[in-house]
């Protein structure tokens, strides 16, 4: 167990076998029981999204405006993971779709039993309609959510203008396991010294396949690449059905 976030993952940090062990186990475990919960979502007919980034970089924001977008032309529900408060699903909820908020209480990610009780929930919140699209927003934090699947089928990181273009590099193991990355906050671009190009090079150093969107969700600007790479998500999920 790390000391100083409560993620008991750290392997490299512990010479104890036994630790090493149990921490195995439970990434096993967790593996496990995500690959139960792509199961569960493919048989909703849904497809998932795993949304990480910093505190603060725009995750709610970007749902409540992709809400707005799509709540016409899909079904859409959304997995909320924060330390405490029910402050995130009552965003989304005041959008008109169902939420379910998972606190953790001091752990720094979401893990896959957690998004399986959350699973069931949004279901029940649903009542009966089906769901084509769930989100699930991790708990703020750039490092310990790159370690656990929690059975989504893409990946999504957030970077926003403020937060400096060198992040990337500096938290390579989170960037290298998304499947896109959003730089967010573009309309903040006058005002802050971060270059688009510096981050999207050191992410595709990580990961030479990573999709790059820039997008703000509060101008819009940027915001039809999002609606397009989603719609395409949806798109392929048919196809797998016939
Ligand atoms: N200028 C600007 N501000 C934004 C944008 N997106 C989000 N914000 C602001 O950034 C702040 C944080 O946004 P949230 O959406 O709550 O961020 P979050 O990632 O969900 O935060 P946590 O759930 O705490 O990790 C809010 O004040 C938003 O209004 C954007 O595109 N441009
Ligand atoms: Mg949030």
């Amino acid at each position: 167990m790390c000391d100083t976030c409560g993620c008991q993952l750290h392997e490299h940090h512990h010479h104890d076998t036994k630790v090493v062990e149990v921490n195995r186990s439970l990434l096993e475990a967790n593996q496990k029981q995500a690959e139960s919960n792509r199961h569960h979502i493919e048989h909703m007919g849904a497809v998932a999204i795993n949304l990480i980034s910093s505190p603060g970089s725009g995750k709610t924001t970007l749902l409540e405006r992709t809400i707005d977008e799509l709540k016409a032309s899909c079904s859409i529900g959304v997995i909320e993971g924060d330390i405490e408060t029910e402050r995130d699903a009552d965003r989304i909820r005041a959008k008109g779709v169902p939420a379910v908020q998972l606190t953790t209480g001091g752990a720094c990610h979401l893990d896959a039993p957690m998004v399986h009780g959350g699973l069931h929930v949004l279901e029940h919140f649903a009542k009966g309609r089906p769901l084509d699209l769930i989100f699930i927003e991790n708990v703020g934090n750039l490092v310990c959510p790159a370690t656990f699947d929690l059975g989504e089928h893409r990946r999504v990181v957030l970077l926003s203008t403020p937060e400096g273009s060198d992040k990337p590099a500096k938290y390579p193991a989170t960037f290298k396991s998304a499947d896109l990355m959003l730089i967010t906050k573009v309309d903040l671009l006058p005002h802050f010294d971060f270059s688009v190009e510096e981050a999207a090079g050191q992410a595709r150093a990580l990961k030479p396949e990573l999709e790059i969107i820039t997008l703000s969700a509060t101008t819009g600007d940027g915001f039809a690449g999002w609606l397009a790479y989603l719609r395409g998500l949806l798109a392929q999920r048919t196809a797998h059905e016939h």
